[in-house]
């Protein structure tokens, strides 16, 4: 006799049955019934954030380490839309999250009734796909669906609403089925190292083999290209291509480029990576790419902030896209090849067939281009400062989850990251707020090594909240914050743009080592280069979570930058005079 269970009872069976073990919510009228059941399923750890947009974004950081989907679970109306912000974040960087929300009982849809907003409606073109479930007898499949969908092919976000009615209404469990959400990533976790030796080749089943011919096309124009570039972008993490794209950079001998969300997918000491492109990439990438003759672009969208000017982008390049989503190709530069699949799988077949070459003239022609960075900084307040003093407190064992502004850009570009997948940020939206909410999902994920969550003064104060999260739930966070005293980096396109006008840039904060110990968290200020290695280790070492405030430059910028529009040819790369441009 098959059990009847309620619709809360049926999601949580379903949630269990898929391998969740951790959600990030915030109860309220429409989603009680799920947690009046909740307790009775104990594998499911639920963490109660103290905003949902938190939730959402922590969901995020726990499937960017992971490959799983990370779930969120809200109430209707407010709840609802509170998510909405992680939701675009999850959209626009291809990530993994569920949001289950608590919808008005049936007979009230579409009554303006207390609480009911159409969140289908309003996250329609921020998510893969929605379902609103308006039969309990749906739930479970819509729920095993909505994983599925998220996690399959190029990952996204996924809502799945159900209304409170349908939560209480009894049904029969189909006694749960097998197998859970994919996972792409070889290792698991999200979380192996870069071994030397011949990748494994993936498992090429489930997709029709690449069009022999493109293969064929890519690997001649990869062999005879005098100037190629490897672009590598989220893709590589999303898929776990790290062997598969390390080695065919060195079969060939081609420089690799990581974007903001590939960074951490190619090592960065290793001497064929050359770093980041784009508005702040380094001078010798973005030179690099103008000079290409081919780009092998591989799981990247070519985006803006990559591309600068598109006209005006790699002019001389043939490029190679590497893409899950056909939609990407050709959407915003002309591609000579599409190789349309899994970047791991994909890079595998041009790896067995692309023959030895070494580019050596390229190469020595881009090392005239670089400036060599200086690799030590002890003691140095300064940005670089703070982050070498972070990468020898980990020993390369940490996770790093960076908010948005300059701040970013510096970790993005001065941290060495020696390990697949460590660096997490919003690149696509640019969510200030994301990094400590992000970082406690990734925390969850990865718990046997430090998660920072690097902020500005600005990005910190939107979701500083989730500092009791961190206490109730023991979730260990280290928190940095570069304190400015700004807005940072929209001061910096004042400085640059603007004449100097900082309007409503300027910010006050609270202090935030009395902040942190209101909360009962270990919090420190640093104010001197030589306190910097001591308060990061003491952060470390001290159980729990623990926040350092570094009082950085005030006026720092980062360098170089491409002017908004302006062509990857044309960096700014040292102050504009101090004049005043726009007319007091
Ligand atoms: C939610 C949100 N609002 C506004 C912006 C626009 N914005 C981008 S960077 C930035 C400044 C960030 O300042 P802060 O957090 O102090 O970091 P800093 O740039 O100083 O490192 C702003 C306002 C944004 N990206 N996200």
């Amino acid at each position: 006799m098959p059990e009847a269970l309620s619709g809360s009872q049926i999601l949580c069976r379903v949630l269990l049955e898929q391998g969740v073990d951790v959600l990030f919510g915030y109860p309220g009228g429409a989603i009680m019934p799920f947690y009046h059941a909740l307790p009775e399923y104990p594998g499911l750890r639920h963490v109660l954030v103290r905003h949902e947009q938190a939730a959402a974004h922590a969901a995020d950081g726990y499937a960017r380490v992971t490959g799983r989907a990370g779930v969120c679970v809200a109430t209707s109306g407010p709840g609802a839309t509170n998510l909405v912000t992680g939701l675009a974040t999850a959209h626009m960087d291809s990530t993994p999250v569920v949001a289950i929300t608590g919808q008005v009982a049936r007979p009230m849809i579409g009554r303006d009734a207390f609480q009911e907003t159409d969140i289908i409606g309003i996250t329609q073109p921020i998510t893969k796909h929605s379902i609103l479930v308006e039969d309990v007898e749906d739930l479970a499949d819509a729920m095993r669906e909505a994983l599925a969908v998220a996690t399959e092919g190029r990952p996204g976000p996924v809502l799945v609403d159900i209304p409170k009615d349908v939560q209480q209404a009894k049904a029969a469990w189909d006694g749960g089925r097998t197998g859970g959400q994919a996972d792409r990533r070889p290792g698991g976790q999200g979380d192996g190292v870069y071994v030397p030796g011949v990748a494994q080749p993936a498992d090429s089943s489930a997709r029709p083999p690449t069009r022999p011919s493109a293969l064929a096309e890519a690997v001649r124009l990869l062999t005879d290209a005098e100037r190629p570039l490897i672009m590598a972008g989220h893709g590589i993490i999303l898929s776990g291509a790290y062997e598969e794209l390390r080695l065919l950079a060195e079969r060939t001998g081609i420089p690799v480029i990581t974007t903001l969300l590939g960074i951490s997918g190619f090592p960065e000491s290793h001497p064929l990576h050359l770093g980041m492109p784009g508005m702040h990439g380094e001078v010798h990438v973005n030179r690099a790419i103008q000079q290409a003759d081919l780009i092998l672009g591989v799981g990247l969208r070519f985006d803006d902030r990559v591309t600068g000017n598109l006209a005006a982008f790699a002019r001389g390049a043939k490029v190679i896209h590497v893409e899950l989503d056909p939609s990407e190709i050709g959407k915003n530069v002309p591609t000579e090849v599409a190789l349309v699949g899994d970047a791991r799988e994909i890079l595998g077949e041009l790896l067995a067939a692309v023959p030895p070459r070494d580019c050596e003239a390229w190469r020595a022609e881009i090392t005239g281009f670089r400036r060599e960075r200086q690799e030590s900084y002890r003691g140095d307040l300064s940005p670089a400062g703070i982050l070498s003093a972070i990468d020898r407190a980990a020993d390369g064992h940490c996770t790093i989850v960076s908010d948005v502004g300059q701040h970013q850009m510096w970790v993005a570009k001065l941290y060495p990251y020696r390990r697949p997948n460590t660096h997490i940020t919003s690149g696509g939206l640019g969510t200030m707020g994301f990094a400590v909410p992000a970082a406690m999902g990734a925390a969850l994920a990865r718990p046997d090594e430090p998660v920072w969550a690097i902020s500005g003064d600005g990005g910190f104060q939107m979701n500083m909240q989730e500092m009791a999260t961190m206490v109730q739930e023991g979730i260990p966070v280290k928190m940095a914050v570069f304190n400015n005293g700004y807005l940072g980096m929209v001061r910096q396109w004042q400085q640059f743009f603007h004449g100097r006008r900082y309007s409503a840039t300027p910010i006050w904060s609270p202090d935030y080592v009395r902040l942190a110990e209101a909360y009962g968290i270990f919090g420190r200020r640093v104010e001197r280069g030589d306190e910097v290695d001591d308060a990061v280790r003491e952060a470390i070492a001290r159980p729990g979570p623990a926040l350092v405030e570094f009082l950085i430059e005030q006026e720092a910028n980062v360098f170089p930058m491409i002017p908004p529009g302006a062509s990857l040819s044309e960096p700014i790369e040292g102050e504009p005079p101090a004049t005043r441009l726009v007319p007091a």
